[in-house]
């Protein structure tokens, strides 16, 4: 017999296809064969899954539980207010990873310090660093916030339980990516072999596959930006903004949580940008568990991503909770940001140099 066999539906067979591309098999598709990593990021991926689905699940009915949102009345190592959601989310994270023997350690926004899974730390070669509940100032008025995470593989034993290895560049991230609870949950993911987005169908309670390779645009029409910090930035980044303002073609779009914000940039171009400020002249957004995943998505994605002065990928943080400006987005726009800034620190060097110029010479020494 030869041929496709005719009980056989070529559109049902489509539609399995699809429903069957589930998160844990791409993974392991990403690497040839069955080799350890791809066996243990499939499982790493699958037991992330667990956490951003037990999450949505908590979202969806957060308005109608008594104790999921508002605030815990505790303020976490960065100064800021910590919420229910956000002690669940921390939580979810460490549940779903005991047992698995895979990760030892995992760092987050909510923790001082990073949590050692003991049991699983003489085997557990990973670490999971992540933002539990990214934009949580979202999540009282019910709209979209997201969870961010990356994987490291641990350099050493760690003895000291100090986790100096993780002071390194993003260039060692071995896969990262992000959930946005928003209509749907989606999950988007890089192991360095492009950016792939899952949608959660939730009659399956499974994330299938719903865009594969995704680029982003080279320039995007959209600058998100909090603009109410417009007079404690440098002069470079307002310089920017009066351009976009003077010139057709671009508009804003801001919501308060990076997660949304970085998706529409990935799918429809244009620029995020959390710039330093007077009050935080590093900005807001943390290297580790926000600002590196997301720069390797979008680096994967064929876009970049800076600090105005340097590539995300490139900075070395000095601690856990280290903070960095962040511009990032399609390569045009971004370029065109980092312009500005190189113009003005053009600027700034040769009025310095005029000064010496002018200034007398100093006396000979006697
Ligand atoms: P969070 O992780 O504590 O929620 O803080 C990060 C959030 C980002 O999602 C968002 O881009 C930014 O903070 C918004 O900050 P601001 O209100 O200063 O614009
Ligand atoms: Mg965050």
């Amino acid at each position: 017999m030869s041929g496709l066999d005719p009980t056989i539906d070529l559109s049902h067979k489509l539609a399995l296809d699809r429903d069957c591309m589930t998160l844990s098999r791409h993974v392991l598709q990403q690497f040839q064969g069955f080799s350890h990593e791809a066996q243990d990021l499939s499982a790493l991926m699958s037991r992330i899954a667990l956490a951003a689905k037990l999450i949505a699940r908590r979202l969806t009915g957060a308005g109608l539980m008594d104790d999921a949102l508002g605030f815990t009345g505790q303020t976490n190592v960065q100064g800021e207010s910590v919420k229910k959601m956000d002690v669940y989310a921390n939580q979810v994270f460490i549940s779903v990873l005991e047992q698995s023997g895979l990760v030892c350690r995992l760092a987050s926004e909510e923790m001082e310090k990073p949590y050692y899974i003991s049991e699983n730390c003489p085997l557990g070669r990973y670490t999971l660093l992540y933002d539990p509940i990214d934009g949580s100032s979202n999540l009282d008025v019910n709209i979209n916030v997201g969870s961010i995470f990356a994987i490291r593989r641990q350099d050493g034993d760690d003895l000291d339980s100090t986790a100096q290895d993780l002071l390194r560049t993003g260039r060692g991230q071995v896969a990262a990516g992000y959930v946005l609870y928003g209509p749907s949950t989606m999950l988007v993911y890089t192991v360095g072999t492009g950016v792939h987005a899952f949608t959660l169908d939730p009659s399956l309670g499974e994330f299938i596959l719903s865009g594969e390779n995704i680029k982003v645009p080279e320039h995007g029409p959209v600058y998100s930006v909090n603009e109410g910090n417009f007079w404690q930035w440098p002069e470079s980044i307002r310089d920017y903004i009066r351009y976009v303002h003077r010139h057709e073609g671009y508009t804003a779009r801001y919501s308060g949580a990076l997660v949304g914000d970085f998706h529409r940039i990935l799918f429809q171009g244009g620029v995020f940008l959390y710039p330093g400020t007077v009050k935080k002249p590093e900005g807001k957004l943390r290297l580790l568990y926000e600002s590196a995943p997301l720069a390797f998505l979008i680096e994967q994605a064929g876009g970049s991503a800076s600090t105005g002065s340097q590539e995300i990928l490139d900075v070395i943080p000095n601690q856990i909770h280290a903070r960095t400006p962040l511009i990032i987005g399609s390569k045009e726009d971004v370029t065109l940001v980092k312009s500005f800034i190189q113009d003005h620190l053009r600027e700034q060097e040769e009025r310095s140099e005029q000064t010496q110029a002018k200034s007398p010479p100093r006396p000979a020494p006697a």
